[in-house]
């Protein structure tokens, strides 16, 4: 801090700023990006202006285990994106993540490609405070990057948790990555990738028991949905009965969850993962199921800032200590819980 980034800051008005972002300005993105984050008040008058200008972007979840090679796909699949021709932003949520603030440590031969680029821009994001603030805000900075105008937007989070699952439920497309001797057993796979996944990855495909893995995970799409095909519909997984000899076709209906192997460190797969990726998104818009996410995704959010707002005013409204007081009352057992609330409901 302090250095001559932060001498040459100076006061920027909101509209200002907003302009900066869609404009592309780097470091006015970064700055909104970080007010954003930091939750500040004025961070809702810069949304307000950036909300509309946001909803282009594909936004491609990344998730698994920690050291399954996430980081360096990303690396990868935004190098295949850029070879296309198209922008990219990545957002990692990973505190063991080599993407620090633009910067980027770690596999820095291959990184270095990308740090050079305009067309790529990358923020870490602490995964400080509620697991619910940190989906808020992340929601939130990929509307800013939407607006800022990039094509694939990146977004890495670690594991598969009830937290990840929220977080990926903000993107449109989500790979779950496996690695080979992680989950080659299938009781090991955990509940719930099915869940989330549109596209199962199996990274580290030069590493051996890479095809017992990937057959594990085939096994495990196929099993539970027996001989029928596993498909998303109007976000939720659905089980279409099918025969064997039409199990590989694909309709515009449904989309079919299929496990892909690559070696992100050499790049191995990674344009087949991209274009899958890609056919994903095409499917999206075809079939309705971008809207029908996206309904989904706004619901949720304004449901959050509802809730949180009205709590905040209710709990405002309660006279000064009684909280504590009924707290008190239930824990000496002179109340019970449901008789404190509504005791306290009754007076407001
Ligand atoms: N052998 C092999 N190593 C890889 C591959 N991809 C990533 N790695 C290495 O695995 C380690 C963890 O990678 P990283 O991308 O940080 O994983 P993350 O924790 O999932 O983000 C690093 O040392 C990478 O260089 C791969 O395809 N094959
Ligand atoms: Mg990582």
């Amino acid at each position: 801090m302090g250095g001559p980034t932060q001498m040459r800051r100076r006061a920027v008005s909101q509209a200002a700023l907003a302009a900066g972002v869609l404009a592309g300005d780097r470091l006015l993105l970064a700055r909104a990006i970080t007010q954003v984050e930091n939750e500040q008040s004025d961070a809702h008058t810069l949304l307000a202006q950036l909300y509309t200008h946001s909803g282009r972007g594909h936004i491609i979840g990344i998730t698994g285990a920690p050291g399954t090679g996430k980081s360096t796909l990303v690396t990868a699949l935004a190098q295949t994106f850029r070879s296309r021709g198209e922008t990219v932003a990545i957002v990692a949520i990973d505190p063991t993540s080599p993407f620090t603030g633009g910067a980027i440590l770690g596999d820095r031969v291959r990184m270095r490609g990308l740090s050079g680029d305009a067309g790529v821009f990358i923020r870490s994001m602490a995964t400080r405070g509620s697991l619910g603030g940190l989906s808020k805000t992340t929601g939130d900075v990929v509307t800013l990057l939407d607006a800022a105008g990039y094509q694939r937007i990146l977004v890495e989070t670690v594991g598969v948790g009830q937290a990840e699952v929220e977080i990926a439920s903000t993107a449109h497309t989500t790979l779950v990555v496996e690695a080979p001797g992680l989950g080659d057993e299938v009781q090991a796979i955990k509940a719930g990738i099915l869940e989330i996944a549109d596209i199962l990855v199996v990274n580290k495909a030069d590493r051996p028991g890479v095809d017992k893995t990937v057959k594990a995970l085939e096994m495990m799409l196929e099993w539970e949905h027996g001989g029928s095909r596993l498909v998303r519909h109007h976000g939720q997984l659905m089980r279409v009965e099918s025969p064997p000899a039409q199990a590989a076709a694909q309709t515009a209906d449904d989309w079919r969850v299929t496990v892909l192997k690559t070696i992100a460190a050499d790049g191995t797969g990674v344009a087949a993962l991209g274009e899958r990726i890609v056919a994903h998104r095409a499917w999206l818009e075809a079939s309705g199921e971008l809207a029908v996410r996206e309904q989904l995704r706004v619901a949720r959010t304004l449901e959050n800032i509802l809730h949180a707002e009205l709590n905040r005013r209710l709990l405002a409204r309660f006279p000064a200590g009684s909280l504590d007081r009924l707290v008190e009352a239930v824990h000496t057992r002179r109340t019970d819980p449901y008789s404190a609330a509504q005791s306290l409901l009754a007076a407001w």
